[in-house]
């Protein structure tokens, strides 16, 4: 049996961190916590490049660029989305699943999503580092694991059918 798995050891690897501007008070700690993760797990300080956008709407449209320079081996988008009176909630969220799950599939390079979804600005900052954990910092280590995964997927000897 021949296993391929990702190790959370980022040494070497080159991440970009995309991140909405839209409920930058939320935001700014996922990014904190998701460049913190990335540091933790070996990414040198230097290898970490920032792009932000102005709404999580507009995440997928930047991550497809960022990830077409092909510098990167991991890219997290990084976003809030948080429920007001009308339906707007419902579209922005929609879209920003579809997209980061599209630009993931055609991505030659790790895309894991950092996106919370939730149903006021209390729920959203618990899950950006106040006690609920980070979910920047779990979309960062998930980055870095498929980053790894995908390397032994591309390394992995060829084998002939029996
Ligand atoms: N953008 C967010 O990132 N979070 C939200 O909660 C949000 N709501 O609810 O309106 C939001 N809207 C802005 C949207 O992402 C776009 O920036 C805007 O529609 C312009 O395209």
């Amino acid at each position: 049996m021949n296993v391929y798995e990702g190790s959370l050891v980022g040494t070497g690897l080159k991440a970009a961190l995309v991140v909405a501007r839209f409920n930058s008070l939320v935001t700014e700690q996922l990014l904190v916590g998701a460049a913190d993760a990335l540091r933790r797990h070996g990414v040198a300080d230097g290898d970490i490049d920032v792009f932000r956008c102005p709404g999580t709407f507009e995440l997928p449209a930047i991550l497809r660029r960022v990830v077409a320079t092909g510098r990167y081996d991991a890219v997290v988008a990084l976003g809030a989305v948080i429920r007001g009176g009308t339906p707007h909630f419902e579209y922005v969220s929609a879209e920003v699943t579809k997209g980061v799950a599209h630009v993931a599939m055609e991505a030659g390079c790790a895309v894991a999503m950092g996106v919370l979804t939730c149903d006021s600005m209390e729920q959203a900052l618990e899950r950006a580092g106040v006690k609920a954990g980070n979910k920047g910092a779990e979309a960062a280590a998930a980055a870095v694991e498929q980053a790894n995964v995908l390397r032994a997927i591309a390394r992995a000897p060829a084998r002939k059918a029996e």
